[in-house]
């Protein structure tokens, strides 16, 4: 037991190790561009983007709908409001936004994506597939979401605020496209926030 122990031990301080070296070196070692979002004064160039389901023959639209809102702020007063009618069972939302970058074929960019997540109602019956997505093209549909982050649910998550991120390699033209949103789990109204939006590219 106590060699169990040990070695649960061990692996929780690699990962807070090469946690904290990760930090350190996109902060304050790489030569990065630093692109943060608080939301206070505007959306900060981020636009609202959603996918409809498509039933058997058909092109139902939902209901959906991205504000910037004050109730349930990270930090500051406002956050951005997610909302979407997931009755059928299908569909996404997202916030999306352009990073131009230099147009160099041969060079690969490496980027970064934090934010932080809030939902006052995680539940079986409000369960939502968190994503984001970094890519060369504008996204329009699910499909062009490849980042899946996890499923939430009220058993593995209590209510409140938790930070997730990813990282992605790309080859773009001159433009990297980021993406952070929900999609339907299960049929019901979905309606989450997100606050502190961070971007690295290097
Ligand atoms: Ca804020
Ligand atoms: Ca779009």
């Amino acid at each position: 037991m106590k060699k169990r122990n040990r070695i649960i031990s061990i692996c929780f301080s690699v990962i807070l190790l090469f946690s904290i070296v990760s930090i350190i070196l996109w902060e304050y070692v790489f030569d990065v561009e630093k692109f943060d979002y608080g939301f206070e004064t505007n959306f900060g160039g981020w636009v609202g983007d959603a996918d409809y389901l498509v039933g058997e023959d058909e092109i139902i639209a939902v209901d959906w709908n991205v504000t910037k809102v004050t109730e349930n702020p990270y930090k500051g007063s406002y956050s951005i409001c997610l909302e979407i009618d997931g009755f059928q069972d299908d569909g996404a939302v997202w916030i999306e936004k352009a990073f131009f970058v230099e147009n160099d074929n041969s060079r690969y960019k490496h980027v970064k994506v934090s934010f932080q997540f809030f939902s006052d109602n995680f539940g079986m019956n409000t369960r939502a597939l968190i994503f984001a997505s970094i890519n060369t093209t504008n996204p329009s549909i699910e499909e062009d979401f490849d980042h899946k982050i996890t499923t939430i649910t009220s058993d593995s998550y209590l209510d409140g605020w938790y930070k997730f991120s990813i990282t992605a390699k790309i080859k773009p033209l001159d433009q990297i496209w980021v993406a952070i949103g929900i999609k339907v789990a299960w049929e019901t109204l979905l309606k989450y926030y997100i606050d502190n939006v961070s971007v690295r590219i290097r």
